[in-house]
């Protein structure tokens, strides 16, 4: 999909409005600075990365909650404008690269691979769906729900209306998952979403539930493909500095693997890299975190082991 020379555009989205922990906003500038440039321009791309994008400029002064949705109009117009930037470098031909941020961003980045590819599928990584609705979300945390946003199911929130509903349940598919609140797991029944839990990644191996997730998102290997990794999907162990870290999760392995495995279709159109909180746990947990980030992301653009 993608023309010659490949071109990344990095989408720094220092934000963290979708959840209430502070850092998580920070998560962007540390994998920068981590040398992630040079990195990805060591594999062979062509990297267009023009700063941070800047949300200070549409803050929302007055944001009170609809109904418990915390900063609903802050993360409606931040995520909008996180569409526009993804869906420009995606039509440009570039194959856009966000870094979060919290979670509640991939209803930007998401929206935006749509406009650009209405066929691509969603391969999203995580310990949780984050498809909580308006109505079932116990917390009022957006970053827990931008799936259902994408999916247009649940209470409609006018100030969401930017949000065309055009994920089909059927393109979506998850791996990793292990906290679900009662609420998501019905919705993902209903919806008759795809989901790939721990027991799964146990039950058959990751190679196995890999080439699974991608036979039902992606039959016949020819829709592009959007990759959202949340990096709470894997164990704290291995990414320690995050928000909401759950035990049982991928292993460093596991967590590349799929990166990999999603290179090698050759059908990455967009890339998210979520939920890196440098301002969580000590020092080499946050070194730690970062640099698994990077390489996570090294390996779906095209790091190989050999
Ligand atoms: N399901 C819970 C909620 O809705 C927790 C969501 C935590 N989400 C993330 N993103 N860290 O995956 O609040
Ligand atoms: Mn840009
Ligand atoms: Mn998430
Ligand atoms: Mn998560």
């Amino acid at each position: 999909f993608l023309p010659n020379p490949k071109t990344i555009a990095i989408v720094g989205c220092p934000f963290s409005g979708g959840q209430p922990k502070l850092g998580v906003d920070k998560g962007p500038i540390r994998l920068v600075e981590a040398g992630l440039v040079n990195q990805l321009e060591g594999l062979g791309w062509k990297v267009n990365f023009d700063g941070h994008h800047q949300f200070e400029s549409i803050a929302a002064e007055n944001d009170p909650p609809i109904g418990i949705l915390k900063n609903p109009r802050l993360v409606s117009r931040v995520c909008e404008s996180v569409a526009q930037a993804v869906g420009g470098h995606a039509k440009n031909g570039q194959l856009p690269l966000t870094l979060g941020g919290d979670h509640s961003l991939a209803m930007g980045t998401i929206s935006g691979t749509l406009d650009t590819y209405p066929d691509a599928c969603v391969v999203w990584i995580d310990a949780h769906a984050d498809i909580n609705t308006p109505d079932t979300t116990d917390s009022g945390n957006i970053h827990g729900m931008p799936v259902s946003f994408l999916l247009g199911i649940g209470q409609k929130i006018p100030e969401f209306s930017w949000v065309k509903a055009a994920l089909r349940p059927e393109r979506l598919v998850y791996i990793g998952l292990r906290d679900i609140d009662a609420g998501e797991k019905r919705i993902l029944k209903e919806n008759k979403v795809k989901a790939f839990s721990m027991h799964e990644v146990d039950k058959y191996g990751i190679g196995k539930v890999v080439e699974m997730a991608l036979d039902h998102v992606n039959p016949n290997r020819d829709l592009p493909i959007h990759l959202s990794f949340d990096v709470d999907a894997l164990d704290p162990s291995v990414a320690p500095s995050t928000g909401t870290p759950v035990r049982g999760g991928l292993t460093f392995r596991e967590g590349h693997y799929i990166c990999e495995a999603v290179h090698e279709t050759g059908l990455l159109v967009a890339l998210d890299l979520m939920e890196v909180n440098p301002s969580l746990a000590d020092a080499e947990s946050v070194r730690q975190t970062v640099a698994v980030g990077c390489s996570l992301v090294r390996s779906a653009l095209g790091e190989t082991l050999l």
